[in-house]
């Protein structure tokens, strides 16, 4: 955004009055209110609750409350307003996430003249699991309000296609389907894969200066320099596979195929929805895991996990992706996995390994990562083995390999991939094949 002009209309981020619109780095900052009630059925529930779960393959049950869903258009429409309201004659409107899926149609309502684009972060159901949705329909017409979907996968555009036939008999010719307006005439919307990266210039930078080395020498000093270090950075949610990642390493503790102090585990597990009862869950549950295995494996002065629930700044956060021997990332699915990219993009050394779950849609892109499924322990366990064993020399040609990936493919690139994809639709771009 910073780099473009533009107005970001978006939650204050606490609940209550929301401030005024204000400018700041050039951009227009229009702050949008949420109530306490709305941040536990509209955000806590409906968002998170709701379809969070469905989106990603009911790893926890998926609760459905009328309440909730009656907030969620609520809000929604209180978003849209705040676009009209703020989108110039002709602006191109950009859409983030699932939990604005009715913004699209709302928009288009009161601002035919305005360009619709709307990118879903997480992954899209098989329709299988998107038909449990009650409000199916309304979710799937309130997305064909926008000009243009972006998915991280082309599987997501795929699983949106077929809702909108098989669920809403709605036609579909290759990457588009036709809607009719309230005005009884057709449009085209296109849906494809546009998937999101990371800052690589930026990180890149940050993980080559002088502060973030000394800092990466540093945590491995503080961890007794072990010969390998891994290292788990997640939001503390059910879907990134923590608990089957702890399993597998401490079957390894058990088979005495590792011990520390040689071997050392490292878990950020970054608060999350700490008010949703899967995720409180969850958190007993892997602290329990977490208390156990160091319970069982540590010896004084060195631990055989560090659990660490805080969240960190951007500088840590490279310095321990510099630190880390082997990273960890096993989610049982996740829209695109974010952190595996920046562990790449911090490796400017081409040392480390990564781990790489194919439940990602970074699996996708980065397929000279150490691929694992997370639901097979066995096969995790020895995954995590051949990443600490590959020669050196082999690891760094995969290492180099990921890296040219990330940053030819960086998150400018997406930006203007999504915005001419907008700016084309339903036409492909003449560069791009299926993207
Ligand atoms: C959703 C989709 C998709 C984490 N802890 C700290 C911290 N982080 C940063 C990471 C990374 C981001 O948060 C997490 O992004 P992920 O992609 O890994 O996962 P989600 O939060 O689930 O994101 C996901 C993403 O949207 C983007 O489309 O990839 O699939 O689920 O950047 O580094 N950053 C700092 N301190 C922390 O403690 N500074």
């Amino acid at each position: 955004m910073r780099g473009r002009d533009g107005a970001w209309v978006g939650w204050a981020g606490e609940t209550g009055d929301a401030p005024e619109a204000f400018e700041e780095s050039g951009m227009w900052l229009h702050p949008i209110p949420l109530s306490e009630q709305e941040r536990e059925t509209y955000y806590e529930g409906f968002s998170n609750d709701t379809l969070w779960p469905i989106y990603h393959d009911v790893i926890v049950p998926a609760h459905f409350h009328r309440e909730w869903w009656q907030d969620y258009k609520r809000v929604n429409q209180r978003f849209a307003d705040a676009v009209c309201e703020v989108a110039a004659p002709g602006a191109k409107v950009w859409i983030h996430d699932y939990q604005l899926q009715l913004v699209p149609n709302l928009v288009r309502a009161q601002r035919p003249d305005v360009r619709i684009g709307w990118f879903n972060h997480i992954p899209f159901p098989p329709v299988e699991l998107f038909a449990q949705l009650p409000w199916r329909s309304r979710i799937i017409q309130g997305l064909l309000g926008a000009d243009y979907l972006g998915f991280q996968r082309t599987a997501d555009a795929q699983n949106f296609l077929r809702a909108c036939r098989q669920l809403d008999g709605r036609s579909t010719k290759g990457d588009t389907v036709t809607t009719e307006d309230p005005d009884g005439s057709t449009r085209v919307v296109r849906a494809s894969a546009v998937p999101i990266s990371v800052d690589y210039a930026g990180l890149d930078e940050l993980a080559r200066s002088e502060p973030v080395q000394r800092r990466a020498r540093e945590i491995r000093a503080s961890l007794g320099n072990p010969e390998v270090v891994m290292l788990g950075v997640d939001r503390l949610d059910y879907t990134k596979g923590i608990r089957h990642r702890l399993k597998a390493y401490e079957e390894l503790l058990e088979d005495e195929a590792i011990s520390p102090p040689e071997v050392t585990f490292v878990q950020v597990a970054t608060p999350s929805r700490e008010r949703v009862e899967a995720y409180k869950q969850l958190r007993t549950e892997i602290e329990t895991t977490v208390g156990r295995i160091n319970g069982t494996y540590s010896a004084i002065g060195t631990p055989a996990v560090h659990y660490l629930h805080h969240s960190y700044p951007r500088e840590e956060m490279a310095a321990l992706f510099q630190a880390a021997d082997v990273m960890l990332v096993t989610p049982l699915r996740d829209g695109m996995n974010l952190v595996a990219k920046e562990y790449v993009t911090c490796r400017h050394d081409t040392g480390g390994a990564l781990v790489l779950s194919e439940f990602t849609g970074a699996w996708h892109e980065l397929k000279q990562a150490f691929v694992c499924n997370p639901h097979d322990i066995e096969g995790l366990k020895q995954v995590m083995l051949r990443a600490m064993s590959t020669p050196e020399a082999q690891k760094r040609r995969y290492m180099r390999s990921l890296r040219r990936r990330v940053s030819e493919h960086d998150v400018q690139r997406w930006a203007d991939r999504f915005l001419t994809n907008l700016e084309m639709a339903p036409e492909r771009p003449p560069s791009t094949k299926g993207g």
